[in-house]
């Protein structure tokens, strides 16, 4: 930890001070029945074939943001509640969702996977045929063009962190290396991108850089251990790692080589970027480095002054996170926080900090910077080149105020 931030404590202060005034002492007349809670005195429930959270931890759950509520209810998306999670795994049950068109219901027995365009032979793959290739596992973030749209609004959203930026979510994906599937077919020297497209009733398709497909591309097979959920693609999606969520299509049926982009829906009417120049970004894939401080945010209380662990994720689609900076005086200072191992490439860092708090309002903002220099602007320089309205890969660092009495807000500074 770099100590040039008045706040910056050896966590051993902390640990030593108790972490919070949350340790009451142990009342000297403590009966002896304290010592055995009554979970120790009859036996629990028995197992269960799928496990599930506890009932306490009830509140944890997706914030769902349906667009059309009425004429399409499947259209929409839910959030992860990242600011109610720790690590950097997001529990299946919890991935955020964005569907164009619901979630369909894929026999995994009758399901094809379609190569063909530009190859030399185009082949049809049953999923149990895929799932006899090699396989490799990943954990990587799947982050929406969309995430943290909302804080290019004219006025701050006063909503929780997994509100404005939970759809961003982290598993671990298993499944073949596209380029097996593509060296079966056979492409042609001259194809460069190719077509993936989703076999949902949205018939959501995308074009990608062939270069980058043929390299980083995985026919997702496998979430976190177990085989897809239905709400992430079941039975086969593509995972693009590090690039915007849309790319990474889900209940993938159809993969068609091609000389260039095929301007599909996706790409044309929406996930481009247009400038007040007029002139729309097209194709600007990846998605840029980014960092929000989790705990405090929006809804939590900070308690009184006293010892705390400053806490948030990092990620940047081009690579790893090399380092993490924040500050709590608006940016006076700044202390490099400790990153939590792993650090993956595209994949969510955990970040930690311990901040002494004098119960004065502060000013807490994170800002990440990934192994190859890629940061964070100012919200001010990121709107600047972008027309009104435009929200796409929205990375600006985030800042949250802390009131003297401990309450949080969004602000723009
Ligand atoms: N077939 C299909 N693929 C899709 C979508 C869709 O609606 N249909 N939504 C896309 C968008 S916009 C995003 S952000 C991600 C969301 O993936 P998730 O629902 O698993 O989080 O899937 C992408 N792939
Ligand atoms: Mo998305």
């Amino acid at each position: 930890m770099s100590d040039n931030s008045k706040d910056a404590v050896p966590r051993r202060a902390v640990l030593k001070a108790g972490a919070a005034a949350g340790l009451a002492a142990l009342s000297a007349k403590a009966h002896a029945d304290d010592l055995v809670p009554s979970a120790m005195r009859e036996p629990g429930s028995p197992m269960s074939t799928y496990g599930a959270p506890s009932p306490h931890e009830a509140d944890v759950k997706r914030i769902l943001t349906p667009a059309y509520p009425d004429i399409s209810p499947g259209t929409g998306s839910s959030r992860t509640p990242l600011h109610l999670l720790d690590g950097i795994v997001t529990p299946s049950g919890l991935h955020y969702e964005r569907h164009h068109d619901g979630v369909p219901d894929i026999d995994p027995a009758a399901h094809r996977l379609l190569i063909h365009g530009l190859v030399r032979r185009p082949i049809e793959f049953s999923v149990a045929a895929l799932a006899r290739y090699p396989r490799v596992s990943r954990l990587v973030f799947l982050e929406c063009a969309g995430n943290s749209g909302g804080n290019t609004q004219p006025e701050p959203p006063q909503t929780s962190a997994g509100a404005i930026h939970g759809l961003l979510s982290c598993s671990e994906w298993t499944g073949v290396p596209l380029r097996y599937v593509l060296d079966e077919a056979g492409v042609d020297s001259d194809a460069r991108w190719l077509l993936a497209e989703g076999g949902d009733a949205s018939n959501l398709g995308r074009s990608i850089p062939l270069d980058a497909a043929y390299r980083h591309a995985i026919l997702a097979l496998f979430q976190n251990g177990e085989r897809l959920r239905p709400e992430q693609g079941y039975p086969l999606r593509l995972l693009m790692p590090g690039f915007e969520g849309n790319l990474n299509v889900k209940w993938l049926h159809r993969i068609k080589l091609a000389k260039s982009p095929l301007f599909t829906r996706e790409e044309t009417s929406k996930y481009t970027e247009l400038q007040r120049d007029g002139i729309a970004r097209e194709f600007d894939l990846v998605m840029p480095a980014k960092s929000v401080v989790l705990s405090p945010s929006v809804g939590m209380i900070v308690p009184g002054k006293g010892f705390y662990e400053i806490s948030g994720i990092a990620w940047s689609g081009y690579g790893r996170i090399a380092k993490v900076e924040v500050t709590t005086d608006g940016g006076r200072t700044w202390a490099a926080a400790e990153l939590a191992d792993p650090i993956l490439p595209q994949c969510l860092t955990r970040f930690r900090l311990d901040w002494n708090w004098d119960g004065k309002p502060a000013l807490l903002e994170s800002r990440a910077i990934d192994e190859f220099g890629n940061g964070q602007p100012t919200r001010a320089a990121w709107m600047a080149p972008f027309a009104p309205g435009q929200a796409y890969h929205y990375n600006a660092v985030q800042s949250w105020q802390v009131a003297s009495d401990g309450t949080v807000k969004n602000v723009y500074v």
